[in-house]
């Protein structure tokens, strides 16, 4: 029997004691991240069963199909979190506006932002599928939570993480001190520590994107492709191609395994496709602390101010050294693009 049985709640616990001042505050809102995933993976598990499988009839915000499964998890986060006094505000990807808090539960000092089920449309082919969650300290005076506590820049964040719904359950979360992965042991109900102080592998083994979109790309992000794949330019050895079309399960092998994920701006998404606050902040986050980094093209996705609550971002993450590459190609190739893009990346005035 190997060492000792860490719980994820132990493992916070520990993890608060390193930081005499911390209220609890923070490790009880991570506790209850982890129970919404335990919930959250029960329903996965029988999703085909429980006729939730398919979709709700109803779109999101992005007018996409929301599936049964996202909206469930989505309630779940919220139920779980919206009478615990810990928040001051709450937003999911599948909802417009902030998430109404009970006023008399709102004056936490957290904002959740959260993503419930990332990849939903690959729930009906049985494709992993994730939650992927960012926690702010609240920075305004008044009771309430307000907009500007939450469209607050990835360098403001005090924790992140995600559960990736896939051959096992596992919640992988930073509180900006290294990276850890529990897996679920379904026996008993528990989270255990199964992945310590996860570090991005070299030489990375993969490259992660949707190759039907070529065409639309910019010059820089197909040349940035072609060298990943070694035809174009030396120095490094071919990468595998693997493209989940759910982005939490490519981010988490090529965290365990070293690679790149990239949703670049092009012709039709100048913007990208990945949610700022609710995705690409959160896996931003974890990437920087497990040795890797996580670009727009333009520069660390952590610095970019955000301006709307669904704001865009292209996205490039993974091994540092490729994701610097791709910014090198961009930057040589692609000025028109930068320069539309920019305006929006830098914009100050706050869009509802
Ligand atoms: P496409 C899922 O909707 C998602 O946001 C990511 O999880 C995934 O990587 C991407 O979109 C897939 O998008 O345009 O390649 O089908």
């Amino acid at each position: 029997m190997s060492g000792k049985i860490v719980t994820i709640e132990r493992h916070i616990l520990d993890k608060q004691r390193k930081f005499p001042q911390a209220t609890g505050e923070l490790t009880s809102l991570l506790y209850d991240l982890a129970l919404a995933g335990k919930m959250i993976a029960n329903e996965t598990r029988r999703a085909g069963l429980t006729n939730i499988l398919g979709k709700a009839g109803t779109t999101n915000v992005y007018g996409e199909q929301q599936q049964k499964l996202d909206m469930y998890a989505d309630s779940i986060i919220f139920k779980l979190n919206d009478h615990t006094n810990r928040l001051c505000a709450m937003a999911s990807e599948e909802h417009e506006d902030l998430l109404e808090i009970p006023a008399h539960y709102g004056k936490g000092n957290y904002v959740l932002l959260f993503d419930p089920l990332d990849g939903s449309s690959n729930i009906d082919v049985n494709v992993s599928v994730g939650t992927i969650f960012a926690i702010h300290r609240k920075i305004t005076k008044g009771e309430k939570g307000t907009m500007s506590d939450v469209l607050q820049s990835g360098r403001n964040l005090v924790a992140a993480g995600y559960m990736i719904y896939g051959s096992s359950t596992m919640m992988v979360y930073t509180t900006g001190n290294g990276v850890s992965g529990f897996t679920l042991d379904p026996s008993i109900g528990e989270f255990l520590l199964s992945h310590d102080d996860i570090r991005i592998p070299e030489p990375p083994k993969f490259y992660s994107c949707n190759q039907g979109y070529e065409k639309q790309w910019t010059y820089g992000v197909r040349r940035y492709t072609k060298w990943l794949q070694g035809i174009d330019g030396e120095g490094h050895e071919p990468l595998s191609a693997r493209y989940i079309g759910s982005m939490i399960a490519d981010f988490h092998r090529n965290l365990l395994e070293g690679g790149v994920y990239y949703y670049p701006g092009d012709v039709n998404k100048p913007f990208g496709k990945i949610r700022l606050l609710m995705e690409a902040q959160a896996l931003a986050f974890i990437a920087a602390n497990a040795g890797g980094y996580a670009s727009d093209g333009v520069g660390d996705i952590l610095d970019v101010q955000p301006h709307r609550l669904h704001q865009r971002a292209p996205l490039f993450i993974g091994n540092k050294a490729l994701v610097r590459q791709a910014e090198a190609f961009i930057r040589q190739h692609d000025q028109a693009w930068i320069e539309q893009y920019t305006p929006y990346r830098e914009q100050t005035v706050i869009e509802a």
